[in-house]
């Protein structure tokens, strides 16, 4: 009788395999990898007595978790807004800073006068600090750059940055991000470049796996984004966005129309909103950070999405302006202690539920056979301690397609 031979075998592990509930690990269990998916998984004691492995890993009854998946980031920029944050101290809003110059477009400044080479190295820093802390997917946001060229060379830093390092980078073209000095007063005709040039050369390059927009009374009204969504479906890519973040502007209903993969902050989404991202199959990603670092008041409707069954993410926001970090363990924490969520709904936000809403659920997010094996290892004893503890690194291994790096 022959017995697999696997890549790799994981021995004496709790596994939290993120199915429907993360609240509870199983018994002392195996994984087997090949080819970098996993192939079998189940109790110590139903693995085969001559089961062989080119290499062994003993957990030594560490919890293992699918590889956490960042679903929202704007990891690659240029430069900080350290200046800003003390201004908001001193008592502006973001509003004010933004109306001044400053926020986003401050961004922009930078990330346009960096060359493609120091976008690179700067966003490395950030994205090495993410992968310490369990990432295996993450998912990079354009929208510094606002011109053809510039948004090209974000998502041509985000391409290579997942070429270069042990992570997978999703990339999302987020032109409609904010209005370009140079289009000042002329928010329609940027539209009209995004829907005519800048979408079209993206698809045309393959360079964006998906097309947000932020809809808000600072940036794009639902009409203006309506088009971007048009020209994104024309050119056949999904599309994802920030939506009642600061108002409700009914962008959730607009995204849902759309049948966005996520809608994402949704502090002022309404319950027609809720209902039409239910109905959509539309995923409301949380951004627990963002909402600190702004000292929001108003949580997203946490009780109305798990009313109407809309699952939850939850994602690091990581960007210079409101939510400056790569902690996406923390981000449980602030997601239970900020939105009440618990932690088992933490812990899905950050695996199965991130992977929903970049559209990859078929590939990641839980520990099935068949998936990748984007696998971390902890050194806790139960899952709620991930979302309890504030600020630590448990993080013992990482395994991204069934290989583990160094931390
Ligand atoms: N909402 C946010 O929280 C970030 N972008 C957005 O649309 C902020 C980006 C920034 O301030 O640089
Ligand atoms: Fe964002």
């Amino acid at each position: 009788m022959s017995t697999p031979e696997f890549d790799l075998l994981i021995r004496n592990v709790r596994i939290v395999a993120c199915d429907d509930d993360a609240g509870a690990a199983s018994p002392p269990s195996f994984v087997a990898i090949s080819n970098g998916q996993i192939a079998a998984l189940g109790p110590s004691e139903t693995l085969a007595p001559g089961a062989t492995a080119k290499a062994e890993l003993d957990g030594a009854g560490a919890l293992l978790t699918p590889g956490l998946i960042d679903c929202h980031t704007h990891l690659v920029h240029a430069g900080n807004r350290a200046r800003e944050f003390e201004m908001r101290l001193s008592g502006a809003s973001y509003e004010e800073v933004a109306r001044a110059g400053g926020g986003i477009v401050s961004t922009v400044r930078q990330t346009r006068a960096a060359s493609a080479d120091d976008l690179f190295a700067a966003s490395a820093r950030r994205l090495i600090e993410l992968m310490r802390h369990g990432v295996t997917t993450v998912e990079i946001k354009s929208g510094y750059g606002l011109s053809l060229a510039d948004e090209v060379k974000m998502l041509q830093v985000a391409r290579a940055l997942g070429q270069r390092y042990p992570i997978d980078v999703r990339t999302t073209l987020l032109a409609a991000h904010a209005i370009p000095p140079e289009f000042a007063g002329r928010a329609d005709a940027y539209v009209d470049a995004i829907v005519t040039q800048i979408i079209p050369e993206a698809a045309r390059l393959g360079l964006a796996d998906a097309v947000d927009a932020f809809c808000e009374h600072i940036a794009f009204t639902p009409a203006q984004t309506r088009r971007v969504f048009e020209a994104a479906r024309a050119h056949g890519l999904p599309v994802k966005l920030h939506a009642e973040q600061l108002s409700n502007q009914g962008g959730a209903a607009l995204a849902a129309e759309f049948g966005a993969l996520s809608a994402d902050h949704l502090e002022h989404v309404d319950e027609s909103g809720v209902r039409a991202m239910a109905q959509a199959g539309t995923v409301a990603v949380l951004l627990p950070g963002a909402y600190y670092f702004l000292r929001d008041t108003q949580p997203p409707p946490i009780a109305l999405f798990r009313q109407h069954r809309v699952p939850m993410a939850i994602a690091t926001d990581c960007n210079p302006g409101t939510s400056p970090g790569t902690h996406l363990p923390l981000m449980l924490n602030m997601a239970c202690t900020l939105f009440r969520m618990t932690p088992s709904e933490a812990l899905l936000g950050v695996t199965r539920h991130a992977a929903q809403a970049l559209g990859l659920a078929h590939s990641r997010g839980r520990i099935a056979p068949g998936l990748r094996a984007d696998l971390c290892l902890w050194d806790v004893d139960q899952p709620a301690e991930l979302a309890y503890a504030i600020g630590s690194s448990p993080l013992r291994a990482r395994l991204q397609n069934g290989v583990q790096h160094p931390l």
